[in-house]
Formats: C-alpha cells, sequence, structure tokens
C-alpha cells in the first residue's frame, strides 16, 4: 500500500468487573489503536501494551513514544510497503514487539480491505468458527471464584482458565473441580513461582489440568524444563515465547509442550503463523491468547485461531466479557460456546466511530 500517515488513539475502556492476575489488578482497559491511512483507504490495529510494564516490559506511554519517534518514521520513510515488509522494516528497532504487530495489523487490513480479502482467509484459516475459551481473574476467595465461573459456564464457554498465584493455587483449582466435575480446566501463573516451588506446583497433578501456563519468569527456559520434568501437568508458555525462534529454543529444550500464540508478543500475526506452522510441524499443539483486546484484535484473534494448529481452544472471549462497549459495531459474540472468525474484508469488522470517539484519551496524527 501506499502509506500517507499513521493515527494513533489511546483508549480507557471500563472493565465489567475488575480483572486481577498474580502481576495486579485493572479495571480500565488502557489500550493503543492505530489506523494507517493509504492511498487505497484506510486499516486498523491494535497495540496490546498495558498501562504498567508487569506482564511485559512493553506499556502504553512506552509504545506511544517509541511509535511515533522512530517505528512510525522507519515506515513513512517507504514510499510503499507490504503488510509482508513491515517487520523486516521495523527489525532495526530492538524489541517493542506489541508495537509493530499493532502497526504491521494496520497496514495488513488496509491492504486486505483494498483487495476484499479476508484476514483468515490471507492467515490460513480453515474453519469458519472456534471454540471460546475463557480466562477468570483472581476472585476475592475460592467461593467467588466458583460463583464467576459458573457464570461462564451458564453462558456457554467450552474451557476455563483460572489465574493463581503463591498462596491461591491449590485451593481455589480444588474449588473450581469440587464445583463442577470434569470441564476443561487450566490455570496460568503469570511467572509468580520460582523452581524452589516445584513441589507446591506439583500438587496441582491431581487435579488433571489441561495445562499450566508460564509458571516462572520469561527468561527460564532452562528451569521451566526442569520443572516440567518434575510434572505431570503440561507446562504451556506464554510470556517467554516472543519470537519463532525462542519457541524453536523452547521446543528443544523440553521446557514447554504446549505453546500460547499471542501476535502482540511475538511482533504480529505473521510471527504469529510463523510459530503455528513450527509448532504443527513438530506436533505441538497451540492455542491462541488474548491480550483484553477491543473488537479489532479479538476479529484478527479469531481469525489466527481458525489455523489447523489451534487445536486447543483458546482465550478468544465474547467482546462482552470485558466491555460493555466495543468500537466495533460487530462486536464477538459467544454462540454455542463458540465465536465466529469474520468473513468481510480484513478484519471482517466494522469501527463505531462514535464509540471509538467516547473513549479516546489522547490522538495524535503523524503523516509523511
Ligand atoms: O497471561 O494470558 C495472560 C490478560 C492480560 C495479560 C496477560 C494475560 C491475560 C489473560 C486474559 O489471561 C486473556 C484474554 O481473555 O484476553
Ligand atoms: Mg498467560
Amino acid at each position: 500500500v501506499a502509506l500517507e500517515g499513521f493515527e494513533l488513539r489511546v483508549l480507557h475502556l471500563p472493565l465489567v468487573s475488575p480483572f486481577t492476575t498474580s502481576f495486579g489488578t485493572e479495571t480500565v482497559r488502557e489500550v493503543i489503536v492505530v489506523r494507517a491511512l493509504t492511498a487505497e483507504g484506510e486499516g486498523w490495529g491494535e497495540i496490546v501494551t498495558q498501562q504498567s510494564p508487569l506482564y511485559s516490559s512493553e506499556y502504553t506511554y512506552g509504545a506511544w513514544d517509541v511509535a511515533q519517534r522512530f517505528l512510525i518514521p522507519a515506515l513513512l520513510d517507504r514510499q510503499t510497503v507490504a503488510a509482508e515488509d513491515v517487520a523486516a522494516t521495523l527489525e532495526p528497532f530492538v524489541g517493542h514487539r506489541m508495537v509493530k504487530a499493532g502497526l504491521e495489523l494496520a497496514v495488513l487490513d488496509a491492504a486486505l480491505r483494498a483487495e476484499g480479502r479476508p484476514l483468515g482467509e490471507y492467515l490460513g484459516a480453515v474453519r469458519d468458527r472456534i471454540p471460546s475459551g475463557v480466562s477468570v481473574g483472581i476472585q476475592r476467595d475460592p467461593a467467588a471464584l466458583v460463583d464467576a465461573v459458573g457464570g461462564y459456564l451458564d453462558e456457554g464457554y467450552v474451557r476455563i482458565k483460572i489465574k493463581i498465584k503463591p498462596g491461591r493455587d491449590i485451593g481455589d483449582t480444588a474449588a473450581v473441580r469440587d464445583a463442577f466435575g470434569d470441564i476443561t480446566l487450566q490455570v496460568d501463573a503469570n511467572s509468580a513461582y520460582t523452581l524452589a516451588d516445584a513441589d507446591t506446583l506439583a500438587e496441582l497433578d491431581r487435579f488433571d489440568l489441561l495445562l499450566i501456563e508460564q509458571p516462572l519468569q520469561e527468561d527460564d527456559l532452562v528451569d521451566h524444563a526442569a520443572l516440567a520434568a518434575h510434572l505431570r501437568t503440561p507446562v504451556c508458555l506464554d510470556e517467554s515465547i516472543t519470537s519463532r525462534k525462542t519457541a524453536a529454543d523452547a521446543l528443544a529444550l523440553g521446557a514447554a509442550s504446549v505453546i500460547n500464540i499471542k501476535a502482540g508478543r511475538v511482533g504480529g500475526y505473521l510471527e504469529a503463523v510463523a510459530i503455528h506452522d513450527l509448532c504443527h510441524g513438530a506436533g505441538i499443539p497451540v492455542w491462541c491468547g488474548g491480550m483484553l483486546e477491543t473488537g479489532i484484535g479479538r476479529a484478527a484473534n479469531a481469525a489466527l485461531a481458525a489455523l489447523p494448529g489451534f487445536t486447543l481452544p483458546g482465550d478468544v472471549s465474547a467482546s462482552s466479557r470485558f466491555f460493555t462497549r466495543d468500537i466495533v459495531t460487530e462486536p464477538i459474540t459467544l454462540e454455542e460456546g463458540h465465536v465466529r472468525v469474520p468473513d468481510g474484508a480484513g478484519l471482517g469488522v466494522q469501527i463505531d466511530p462514535v464509540a471509538l470517539d467516547d473513549v479516546t484519551v489522547e490522538r495524535v496524527e503523524l503523516r509523511r
């Protein structure tokens, strides 16, 4: 596409209920959306950083700065850019993968909308709907957790993931198993443990969990391999997987037997497909993680999760899981426990300009 500029906005979307993980509590989703302005038309992307660098080193105003100071100028230096060239153009800049992913998605959406081609078809989707799981935050106590999980099961979610942290692990998991029996259940520690906690984590083995996600730190690949050898529960990596290369390294080390793929964390949907292809070839199951996306990222995640190697239900839930009002005109909905893969051009969802303006707290436009 012939790039003319980019618009960036910081949004504040109120959450329907506070979302607590081992690293903190959010009540408002602060997120950046990107609009690519091209001669062929516009395209939308989402930069999934959070307000504070707690899940990853990236955060809203770091993303806001690096996008305007370095990444967007590098893209605008080119006359025309294909979505397939964005990663290589931004490659000299170390890290900032969530920002790169958001910019790449906006360019890709513009190109696909101009061609009239759906994102799912472009990425290699083989399904028109995907099974939907839900990520449930840490609650006041195990009884409140059972209430929350019960509500999501009633809505039809086919897989439950509960957040755990030291002191809120065995009891919370036992409460959910006792209340709901044989549901598809997994846990996510968001790096809250060390290898010294291996015996506590082994107590989770008796709950027949689908997997435990990211028990140790982002750079603890060797420790994850040691822990995996100590557990019957399969170890899945999230934070540690920042690229196709780290995915290959993790698999070579035996640090994971399942991988959570998030396009933002790995620098874009094209890198996400490369990790999918690697894992699919190696017989390693993958699933699509989430970052409390708006309808933009949620539509793109639904397309990604429709690839053949996504054999486990992911965290692509309905927009209503987090928001009372989405910024797209057709929010993502749950139908018999599934989310439909949009089949319109590009992302296949349209921005609601009024809803978008209502949650915008900052806006900037950069033109070439
Ligand atoms: O670890 O998967 C995670 C949200 C923010 C940051 C990290 C994570 C999460 C979630 C929610 O678990 C996933 C979602 O439903 O978007
Ligand atoms: Mg996770």
